[in-house]
């Protein structure tokens, strides 16, 4: 911007300000809103358009601080200034909101969610669609910077920070509170910045808090300073996004700050405004920051003719873009289905995303080896699991295991015993009870480059985490394979000893639905220390379900199979060869089958798919198409339980090579009962194994 004349500006605080840069980065976005309002929203040309007019100039004024080395940037739907303003160009601007190739998701997703992958300098992690995801990503960002710095001595991470951006609206989420517990318990280095435009959609503020004053309403909260003023002046707001970053890179404590700023247009391209009254309209185009700002620095600081020129400048730099983007491609239909996993190339090597994961930092974990080298007397399935842990905690730095009771305690099912004495807290640690953040923080730390595996503390109370879970696995196809947040996601479930409705519950057939998740489901210790390794060493984001019953069950335990193995997901194990019969099961069920098929005098063979995500389609065809029968027994309710998949893909693959209806045991579709009696009557046993498989077999 030095071509712009500008006289020095003599205020302490605003001296450092490159207010030609903000003037043009405001313009930009002006004109960007102006010419999707005004021509591509009516010709079609933008689908979904969402203004930052009155958003813009603070925006780019915060931008001007974010100049650490890692810092870290959680944005949202209106933070396209601040995005502009951090390195995204106005082609990729137009490029995402018009769908075009070279956009920051290749047309997949809505042109204001960005995403800027970056790993010197400000990276701007994936945002959504969902308000107020953006909070735990960005305090899980902020740990990881405390971790790098003081476990990984990554010098690049001391003084940078997490900042999120965040409307007022927001601030009533899950996300948010989760974030500020995680964030002022641990006084993590994180800037809230809340730009309050007194709407969201067309709810006022007061709806959201008491009063309508968030930053008010947090004064007791401890370890958090709190900042406020009015965004619409410029100068002022100048003076508090400067101290408010600067406070969040020393002060070691968050920092919220809220500047209020008036939304100039409807909510969406959508969005009439008809619920606000004409004054109250007027009364907003009155505090227009740009109007304001223009008042400020013309002529004390820029020449009317300065300011002219940049906003010439600003149109035909818009207008130029456009003219390119026009001319780009729409998005690949041959490549919609690319990247809901990690993805190697046709001579094997990885197609590895731009941010994410251990990789992106050179670490490339050692392959293993799919042959078990058994070692000492059985062991049951939770030592498996601790073993394994407690293995790759220790050749691996970027490993950290968290979750409510894992670290003290050991976690309630003790798979975590002794980690922490041994790896310290800062590896191994307990976290506040919010699923929402154990998963949000969670995605940040993968982002940030460490392997965080996360503790479920039992597969119901994966609830609360569900909009993280799914946000985060369709991270890596969301943005066309430029982030992807790998992860190990330990949640135990299924009944043990008895049932009931929150600890009982497997519904693993919810994550086989959820897109970009692997989904591992082991029936004894040997195959849970190969497929947790190789998930751990994986590069896709893995749900590791542990069966309560098989946990300590003597049906389970094996000896460890060494340090070195690893299993392939997707590659099912015979338990038991026949001809007559196939039997499809996994989890706690392969025992019960095993021994119906023993039992039932029938020659069943039994086939546990390990896996689900993904699952062993070959195998199964394969027995199938040899014994010419299946029955398919899973613990998970009937309706589109995952059984039906199966039994869907046999009817379409294997139809005429089957002499008899493929048949279904699972739980009615109710939640696990609590007496022993009724549990038995729903959970599928060994006799209605028995009497299911000789029925096939003699249908
Ligand atoms: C979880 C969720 N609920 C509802 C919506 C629909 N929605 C989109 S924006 C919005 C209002 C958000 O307002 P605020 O956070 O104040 O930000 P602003 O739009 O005012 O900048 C709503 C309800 C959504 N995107 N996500």
């Amino acid at each position: 911007m030095s071509a712009v004349p500008v006289r020095r500006d003599e205020s302490p605080a605003t001296a450092g300000v490159d207010w030609p840069r903000v003037v043009h980065t405001a313009l930009v976005s002006r004109a960007l809103d102006e010419l999707e309002e005004t021509r591509l929203v009516p010709a079609r040309k933008v689908l979904y358009q969402f203004t930052s007019r009155g958003h813009d100039v603070t925006q780019a004024l915060l931008a001007q601080h974010l100049t650490g080395a890692r810092d870290g940037i959680s944005s949202y739907y209106r933070s396209r200034p601040l995005l502009l303003a951090l390195g995204l160009s106005i082609d990729e601007a137009l490029a995402s909101t018009m769908m075009r190739t070279g956009s920051m998701s290749e047309g997949r997703d809505v042109g204001v969610v960005f995403n800027l992958p970056r790993r010197n300098g400000p990276c701007v992690l994936p945002a959504c669609g969902g308000v107020g995801t953006q909070y735990t990503p960005s305090v899980g960002w902020a740990q990881s910077l405390r971790y790098r710095a003081q476990v990984l001595g990554d010098e690049t991470a001391r003084g940078s920070i997490a900042l999120v951006h965040g409307g007022e609206a927001s601030t009533s989420t899950n996300g948010f509170w989760s974030a500020l517990n995680i964030a002022t318990t641990q006084k993590l280095p994180i800037l809230f910045y809340i730009e309050d435009n007194r709407y969201g959609i067309s709810v006022t503020s007061d709806v959201q808090t008491p009063g309508g004053n968030i930053a008010a309403n947090l004064q007791a909260y401890r370890n958090l300073e709190i900042l406020q003023g009015d965004g619409s002046d410029p100068f002022a707001a100048a003076e508090l996004l400067q101290h408010a970053v600067n406070s969040t890179r020393t002060g070691e404590r968050p920092v919220l700050l809220r500047l209020t700023v008036p939304r100039l247009s409807g909510h969406s391209g959508q969005d009439t405004q008809a619920y606000k009254s004409p004054d109250e309209i007027a009364a907003e185009r009155a505090r227009d920051p740009l109007l304001k700002l223009r008042e400020r620095l013309v002529p004390s600081l820029m020449t009317q003719d300065a300011w002219q020129q940049l906003e010439r400048r600003a149109k035909q730099e818009v207008e130029d873009a456009l003219q390119r983007v026009e001319q780009r491609a729409a998005p690949d239909p041959a490549r919609a289905t690319r990247y809901a996993f990690s993805e190697t190339r046709d001579d094997g090597t990885l197609e590895l995303q731009q941010q994410g994961g251990i990789r992106n930092d050179g670490i490339v974990p050692a392959e293993g080896s799919p042959v078990p080298h058994p070692e000492g007397p059985r062991i049951n399935m939770l030592t498996a699991i601790r073993r394994t842990l407690e293995h790759e905690l220790a050749i691996n730095p970027r490993v950290v295991v968290f979750g409510e009771d894992v670290g003290r305690k050991g976690g309630v099912h003790a798979a975590t015993l002794g980690l922490q004495e041994k790896f310290g807290t800062a590896r191994v640690f307990d976290t506040s009870l919010s699923e929402e953040g154990i998963i949000g923080r969670a995605v940040g730390m993968a982002i940030a480059g460490l392997m965080p595996v996360p503790e479920i503390q039992f597969r119901k109370y994966a609830e609360p985490a569900m909009e993280q879970l799914n946000d985060c696995g369709s991270m890596r196809w969301r943005t066309a394979n430029r982030f992807a947040a790998p992860m190990v996601v330990r949640m135990p479930g299924g009944f043990f000893k008895c049932g009931d409705p929150w600890h009982s519950q497997c519904n693993e057939v919810q994550f086989a639905h959820a897109v970009g998740w692997r989904l591992a489901m082991p029936s004894n210790a040997e195959d849970a220390v190969g497929l947790l390794r190789s998930a751990l060493r994986g590069n896709d984001p893995t749900i590791f379900f542990e069966h309560r019953a098989m946990l300590d069950g003597s049906w389970a335990r094996r000896p460890y199979p060494g340090d070195d193995f690893v299993l392939p997901f997707g590659v099912a194990r015979t338990v038991r060869t026949g001809e007559e019969v196939t039997i499809v099961t996994w989890g706690a069920m392969v025992e019960r089958c095993e021994e119906a098929a023993r039992l039932s005098q029938v020659d069943a063979e039994v086939i546990d798919l390990r896996t689900l995500v993904p699952w062993d389609r070959e195998a199964v065809l394969a027995s199938v198409r040899k014994t010419r029968r299946c029955v398919i027994v899973h613990e998970d309710t009937m309706t589109a339980g995952f059984g039906a998949e199966i039994a869907a893909v046999l009817a379409q693959q294997a139809f005429f090579d089957l002499d008899a209806p493929i048949e279904r045991l699972a739980m009615p579709d109710i939640p696990s009962p609590h007496s022993l009696g009724l549990l038995e009557v729903v959970v599928p046993s060994v006799a209605r194994i028995v009497q299911t498989v000789r029925d096939v077999a003699s249908a």
